[in-house]
């Protein structure tokens, strides 16, 4: 039985790795989020007061940290700035969340002798071209596009070198493109079923080509799990679960799931530095620990995280306007 101190755990991942820690082990969580636009509280309602308690807080703000750190076994952290197009509007919430912060977080793991586990992107690895038959692996070197993949890039380097100088019990985790509930609807999946729902068509950046290795967030927990259970300190495993997509073919799936013609979609204005294709070898995480993922079928997942959109405007209604005016604004 530990206790675990889980950041970022009222976020989209976070909050589902909470739920997945108290349905598959006896630990204990405190989260610890600063709830910025992209936490939910809702996502936390309901859960065993006796094993759940959750702090308000920043990561970068020392004191806090060495003082909530204290009687904690692990830290997992999941907090990040997370959006490619936010981080292209305004980087410094990037640089400070997800550097300063992740170095707040290693220092005070230093001081205690914490073990941690840290959360990161397949875009620290930069793209691949679409008829590339490479995928991502444990030993692909960095080379991030925008100032999100930088920084994450940059917080993964951190936790290496803590590793490495202090002796720090680090593990590392890249994912890629996770799905499911809870998701802020800024984010793909999400914006373009709430755009069905809300009676406008999804929006394709660019010619839609680009694809993304979909895993549902039920998954990437287990993953996490699996890698803070049994990792060996110092290593980093990438979670994947081969779902390979294009952009193009997820609208068109979301459109005919939700009973639409699958052409009914427009293109806008493209990202700038739009990363082509995204793919991860979880051969390290599948052979070496067991891992295997649950959702084989993106279709199944997807159509299960329409359903959960449908039956929870409540949740993503009231930041929808706002994300889409956003959008508008710059031809997205
Ligand atoms: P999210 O944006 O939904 O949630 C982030 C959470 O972090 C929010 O609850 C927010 O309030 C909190 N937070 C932000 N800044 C904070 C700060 N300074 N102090 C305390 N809390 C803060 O993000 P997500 O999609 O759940 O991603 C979680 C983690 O997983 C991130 O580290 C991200 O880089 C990584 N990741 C995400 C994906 C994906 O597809 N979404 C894929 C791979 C890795
Ligand atoms: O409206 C849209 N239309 C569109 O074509 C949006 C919002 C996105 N896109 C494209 C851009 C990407 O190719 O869809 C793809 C997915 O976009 P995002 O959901 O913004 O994800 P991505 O940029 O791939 O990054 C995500 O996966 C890795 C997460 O946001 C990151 O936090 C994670 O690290």
């Amino acid at each position: 039985m530990r206790q675990l101190l889980v950041t970022g755990g009222a976020g989209f991942i976070g909050s589902n790795f909470v739920r997945h820690v108290l349905e598959h082990t006896e630990d204990s969580v405190t989260v610890l989020d600063s709830f910025t636009y992209a936490a939910s509280e809702a996502a936390l309602t309901g859960l065993d007061p006796t094993r759940v308690q959750v702090v308000r807080g920043d990561i970068a703000d020392a004191t806090l940290i060495d003082a909530v750190l204290a009687g904690h076994d692990a830290v997992v952290h999941f907090a990040a700035e997370t959006h490619n197009d936010n981080s292209l509007v305004s980087p410094a919430p990037f640089l400070q969340t997800n550097l300063v912060g992740t170095y707040t977080l290693l220092e005070a793991a230093r001081r205690h002798g914490t073990r941690f586990h840290h959360i990161s992107t397949d875009e620290v690895f930069g793209d691949l071209e679409l008829d590339d038959p490479a995928r991502f692996t444990e030993s692909t070197p960095f080379n991030p596009s925008s100032p999100y993949s930088a920084t994450k890039a940059g917080s993964d380097l951190l936790v290496r070198a803590w590793v490495r100088s202090f002796g720090v019990q680090a593990t590392i985790s890249n994912c890629s493109n996770n799905y499911g509930p809870w998701q802020h609807v800024e984010k793909f999946i999400p914006r373009q079923i709430t755009n069905v729902l809300t009676g406008s068509r999804p929006k394709l950046y660019g010619d839609g080509l680009h694809v993304r290795d979909w895993i549902h967030a039920d998954d990437h927990s287990s993953g996490v799990l699996a890698v803070l259970d049994r990792g060996q300190i110092g290593a980093t495993y990438l979670i994947g679960a081969d779902g390979e997509r294009s952009n193009r073919q997820v609208i068109a799936d979301i459109l005919r799931l939700m009973g639409r013609d699958p052409d009914d979609f427009e293109h806008v204005t493209d990202r700038t530095g739009h990363d082509r294709r995204y793919a991860i070898d979880a051969t390290r995480l599948r052979t070496e620990l067991g891992w295997q993922p649950r959702y084989a079928d993106f279709e199944a997942g997807l159509a299960a995280t329409i359903d959960w959109y449908q039956e929870h405007e409540d949740v993503w209604r009231p930041a929808k306007e706002a994300t889409e005016a956003t959008y508008a604004a710059k031809g997205q």
